[in-house]
């Protein structure tokens, strides 16, 4: 899925001198990387602009400074661009009480998941292709032919480590190693980021130990299951604990998910997989995402076999294709 186009984008950041950058809620290293990297761009090749980054990191990736302001008044927002970034609507974008004010002279959108909006954006530029939003960035970064500074090439390439899954995830392609080559000529302290970016806790080994001997499988799909409850014992939270990719590629499941529950009533189940679209399977179930990665919230853990047999039949639609 492809919509718009660059050139938009990048004419809209430079005629704005007021820009405010937002994240999507549950934040991850794409949507910190990008906006963080973003901001850093616009500074370092426009240093007259002004730019704001908005909402929360909920502590992660903490060897990175994101700071924010949270405060902007009215008279700024209405002089404001607002740039999404690895996001679409408003429900999942964290500070949205912002854009529902309807101030900003206008609301661009820069994302690789292949979903709608509701966000009224003037310009969008969507395309699954990009294994990061962070990789949109870098591709920005070069096409406008800004420079890429050390800092802004340290946020942007913990977007496209994170979100190809150090690389390794099939959306990966030459443009996004050529990218991130082009990150590495900034002279980044590589060996820093990959330390912090791959470390590991006694904690987080014991609870992939609970995860390595409850996990449950059915035909090609394998899968784990965490309540509440569980995750006190191993000190964990729900985004913590919903790790799928700790089942990934192992034997022919080629379908792996994580179910966590995260209130009483609600359980949030991640899907991964390498061949079958268990896109599809999410939709049914009111979510979505990519082809190969998706999620979706339900609130009775008794329909977790019904899923898991749903995947099972996206499974046999992509063997037989
Ligand atoms: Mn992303």
């Amino acid at each position: 899925m492809k919509i718009g186009n660059i050139k938009d984008i990048i004419k809209e950041i430079e005629n704005h001198e007021n820009i405010v950058i937002f994240h999507h809620i549950r934040p991850d290293g794409d949507c910190l990387g990008s906006q963080f990297g973003l901001k850093e761009l616009i500074q370092e090749n426009f240093p007259n602009k002004v730019v704001k980054t908005v909402g929360d990191s909920k502590g992660i990736l903490s060897f990175l400074k994101f700071e924010f302001e949270n405060d902007l008044n009215d008279d700024f927002l209405k002089k404001s661009l607002a740039i999404v970034v690895d996001a679409n609507f408003k429900e999942r974008i964290e500070k949205r009480e912002l854009l529902d004010k309807n101030l900003f002279k206008s609301v661009i959108r820069i994302d690789h998941h292949p979903n709608d909006d509701d966000l009224n954006a003037k310009f969008k530029w969507v395309d699954s292709s990009y294994i990061a939003a962070a990789e949109q960035i870098a591709n920005l970064a070069v096409e406008a032919n800004w420079t890429i500074n050390k800092k802004a090439a340290e946020y942007i390439y913990t977007g496209i480590y994170t979100d190809s899954g150090r690389f390794l995830f099939s959306n990966t392609t030459s443009r996004t190693l050529k990218l991130a080559a082009k990150l590495w000529e900034t002279k980044i302290d590589v060996d820093y980021l990959h330390t912090n970016l791959n470390k590991s806790s006694e904690k987080d080994i014991k609870f992939q130990s609970f995860v390595l001997s409850n996990f449950k499988t059915f035909k090609n799909v394998i899968y784990y299951s965490i309540d509440l409850e569980t995750q006190q014992k191993y000190n964990m939270n729900p985004a913590s604990s919903t790790r799928p990719n700790l089942l990934s590629n192992i034997d022919n499941y080629r379908i792996w998910l994580s179910f966590t529950q995260e209130e009483t009533n609600k359980w949030r189940v991640e899907f991964r997989s390498n061949g079958p679209i268990i896109r599809n399977v999410a939709l049914k179930w009111g979510g979505g995402g990519h082809e190969r990665a998706s999620g979706a919230i339900i609130s009775n853990p008794q329909d977790i076999q019904k899923i898991v047999e749903d995947c099972q039949k996206e499974y046999e639609i992509w063997k037989n294709n």
